[in-house]
């Protein structure tokens, strides 16, 4: 017994361990950082400045090889790679480039701190952002966060939000959301279903604290099949019970959640597209996305946003941007499939 219970234990902390990525951005073979140094600093000198060389090399390594090359150029310049191509560079471009010289955990924690930085608070950057990632991303986020700017992100999070809303937000960044295990619990899964349907529609108001703690403790293939069993106590599904039930950041952040635990990527290919297509042109939005899951999940993105639309990303991209950062953002996303 003990052996099999040792071994359900391994299962389980591998499924949690091994989250399948899907990048667009992986490791370039035949890698060598001090032939890609010397390219950037030719590129940097260049009159006018080459951006066409460093879009090709830095989007076309990984975060750690950037790294590797950000250390070759300062051995064989005398500079700081990052200063230099900040005075190199300008506009969309450079905010797509030094946001690549971060790691996604070190981008992910700067795009927060923004969001909660100064006077008033960007809710939708910080919903997206809070309520997208997994539980091994917010852990990470934190310790980064701690690392960077010398803050508690919860006390930062709950400086800047209040009510359920904070109260949400805070709950997913403590991360105390279990792993997801190999043992499917189906009294649990019926307990939970019944219990958000009480918490809820079943009842006059709304129990969010209940709601709050099974969303943010349960494990997404657990929270998967509870949301396929609440339909059978409610005649609303989970996004439409959400909708009738709260209103405002609290309701926006409990549907991004949902969201994502349905299917992560096909909540940023609907962002991607919003992003892209709205009249304001919501670069900042397009930037964020493309940055931070570059090197996470951006292909399956890219394919759930053709299934989805029609056309592949890399097309909206062409019809809605255009210079240098058009070139960026279509290097970042890799030929279409
Ligand atoms: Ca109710």
């Amino acid at each position: 017994m003990a052996m099999v219970s040792e071994f359900l234990t391994q299962l389980s902390f591998n499924i949690g361990a091994n989250e399948p990525t899907y990048p667009t951005v992986v490791p370039v073979v035949d890698f060598n950082p001090d032939r890609d140094a010397a390219r950037i600093e030719t590129s940097i000198k260049t009159k006018g400045v080459d951006e066409q060389t460093i879009i090709e090399v830095l989007t076309k390594r990984t975060y750690s090889q950037r790294r590797d090359v950000a250390f070759a150029y300062e051995k064989k310049a005398k500079k700081d790679m990052i200063s230099a191509l900040k005075g190199a560079l300008s506009g969309s471009l450079k905010t797509v480039i030094l946001g690549l010289m971060n790691s996604t955990a070190e981008y992910d924690a700067s795009v927060i701190r923004g969001s909660i930085k100064g006077a008033g608070t960007d809710e939708e950057t910080l919903i997206e952002v809070l309520c997208s990632r997994s539980n091994d991303e917010l852990v990470e986020i934190k310790k980064v966060y701690m690392e960077l700017f010398k803050k508690d992100l919860e006390k930062d999070v709950a400086g800047d939000t209040s009510g359920n809303f904070a109260k949400l937000l805070l709950a997913l960044v403590q991360t105390k959301r279990a792993a997801p295990s190999s043992i499917i619990d189906y009294e649990k899964i019926d307990d939970d279903a019944r219990a958000l349907f009480e918490a809820g529609i079943k009842m006059k108001g709304t129990d969010v604290p209940t709601w709050i703690s099974i969303m943010s403790e349960r494990s997404v293939p657990h929270l998967q099949k509870v949301f396929q069993r609440y339909k059978s106590y409610s005649p609303y599904d989970m996004q439409e019970s959400i909708v009738k039930e709260v209103k405002g950041d609290l309701q926006k952040s409990f549907l991004v959640l949902v969201k994502c635990f349905e299917n992560k990527q096909l909540y940023f290919a609907n962002r991607l597209n919003e992003a892209m297509k709205s009249k304001g042109a919501k670069e900042q939005m397009v930037t964020r996305i493309i940055v931070s899951r570059c090197e996470v999940d951006l292909k399956k993105i890219c394919s759930e946003y053709k299934t989805n639309f029609g056309e592949s990303v890399q097309k909206t991209i062409l019809e809605h941007t255009k210079g240098d950062y058009q070139k960026v953002l279509l290097s970042l996303c890799g030929p279409e499939e």
